[in-house]
């Protein structure tokens, strides 16, 4: 499919750069989509470039997504027999998941993926274990549902950090995988086989490994799988689910004697090209292990709200200078604001404060999170030049907000920030840009028609094999 072209360069009003906001803003970029350089301070757009509609500010890495998920969104909320739960959430998506063709897999990650570009992503990391086909079967081709996924970021003109996820085991100790996980397993071998053929699929993707989480993997399996990836790519993602229900932290103590992101400590492997996502239940000196690993905790608040998981001790972990970035796991929203806002508001909930998050006297707590967030995802994708603000080195990933939007009238640098997150529930975002292109002009993807269109036949198909 072809591409919109890129811009060579943008002028803002009104920017958020890596320093702080700016007035008169010149971006250039380079052939890539790159930001080249950055001036500030110019009083006017230089003839031929074209000027921003709004405040600009860096889009987001959404840092965890299923995009097949995107098609139960709203479908997993009605009562079933038993109590429900996470678990029975689970059996509910294993059903789901038998149902899902390599086609319809494409059209329903692209239609998450135009989304996403609608609301503030730019970026996404796709935590990928649908390989197989219903049956367990490999694909003619083994890297067939991940080369689905490349084409649907390709299609909507998102940047893609794809994570095929190794799947080897039912539960802690070995146990035998059940049949609604027979689509999800692989040996190391078999994982770093599709991260070799997606490495070779032209295109602006990048390719790191996902272990599914200690529940799914043998130590064996991910040691190989990890002596594989730095082979291969010794500066790649590794993203992991740790920790999301005290189920999971009770059956790791059963299995070792160590809580999840005890034994991940222990095991001496976390650095800074980790993402730890949910980490929920931790404990104070897992949460300063954490911290000083410099892995990414990757917080997915909507998501972990409707799964009913818990909250992740946030304030203690930020205060001690962890990362994070955000996520859309689910799918049951997909908003960078929402996110956000969800992660301060749970917390005031149980605390019963305000400005939880807020790094401290003075500092607006959503910009504060926006940026964090930013340099976080932006770390957890493997992308370049990641900071709280854009800065030259950078893939052109940009958002540019609605200004006139009634919420956002008369706001300024910060308190437009905090009225993005807080107050807008993300509608407020107005043109959108990846690598220099142009995705999203006045709140709409540039092909939303044919990618819904596409989604309208998936879902047709999905309730026909009901
Ligand atoms: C997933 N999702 O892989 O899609 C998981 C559920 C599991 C979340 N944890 C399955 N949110 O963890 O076993
Ligand atoms: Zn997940």
């Amino acid at each position: 499919m072809t591409q919109p072209s890129r811009l060579d360069a943008l002028f803002c009003e009104r920017a958020l750069l890596a320093e702080g906001w700016r007035s008169g803003v010149l971006l250039r970029f380079d052939g890539r989509g790159h930001v080249a350089s950055v001036e500030t301070g110019l009083p006017a757009a230089p003839a031929g470039v074209e000027r921003a509609a709004g405040p600009v500010i860096p889009g987001l890495a959404n840092l965890h997504s299923h995009a097949f998920q995107r098609a139960m969104a709203g479908l997993t909320e009605k009562a079933g027999p038993s109590e429900d739960s996470f678990w029975t959430w689970r059996e509910v998506m294993y059903g789901f998941v038998r149902r899902i063709d390599p086609e319809s897999l494409q059209a329903i990650a692209a239609l998450a993926y135009g989304e996403m570009l609608e609301q503030g992503y730019t970026s996404v990391a796709e935590f990928h274990y649908l390989h197989h086909a219903p049956d367990g079967r490999p694909y003619a081709d083994p890297a067939e549902m991940s080369k689905r996924i490349l084409a649907a970021a390709d299609d909507a003109g998102i940047g893609l950090t794809h994570l095929p996820v190794l799947y080897a085991q039912g539960g802690f100790g070995g146990q035998p995988p059940g049949a609604g996980q027979a689509r999800f397993l692989n040996d190391p071998e078999g994982i770093l086989r599709i991260m070799e053929s997606c490495r070779a699929v032209p295109g602006d993707h990048r390719i790191g490994l996902a272990l599914h989480s200690l529940r799914a993997v043998t130590p064996e399996a991910m040691d190989e799988s990890l002596a594989g990836l730095a082979a291969l790519d010794g500066t790649a993602p590794i993203h992991i689910h740790v920790a999301e229900q005290t189920a999971e932290v009770e059956g790791c103590v059963a299995w070792s004697g160590r809580r999840p992101v005890e034994w991940l400590l222990e095991r001496g492997v976390l650095t800074p090209n980790w993402c730890l996502v949910h980490a929920t239940h931790v404990t104070a000196s897992e949460v300063a292990g954490m911290a000083a690993s410099g892995a990414i905790a990757g917080l997915c608040p909507t998501t972990e709200a409707d799964l009913g998981d818990g909250l992740f001790p946030a304030r203690d972990f930020l205060t001690q200078g962890g990362r994070f970035g955000v996520g859309s796991d689910s799918q049951v929203i997909i908003s960078a604001a929402e996110e956000l806002r969800l992660l301060e508001f749970g917390q005031r909930l149980s605390e019963r404060r305000r400005n939880w998050l807020a790094p401290g006297p003075g500092a607006s707590t959503g910009a504060s999170l926006y940026r964090a967030a930013a340099e976080g995802g932006a770390r957890a994708l493997g992308l370049s030049a990641p900071a709280p603000g854009i800065a030259a080195g950078q893939r052109a990933d940009l958002v540019v907000l609605d200004g006139d939007a009634p919420r956002l009238y008369g706001r300024e640098d910060d308190e437009l920030l905090d009225s993005y997150v807080f107050a807008t529930s993300g509608r407020a975002v107005r043109d959108v840009m990846v690598a220099a292109r142009v995705v999203v002009r006045d709140g709409r993807h540039l092909k939303a028609a044919a990618i819904r269109e596409g989604w309208k036949r998936a879902v047709t198909r999905l309730r026909a094999s009901a």
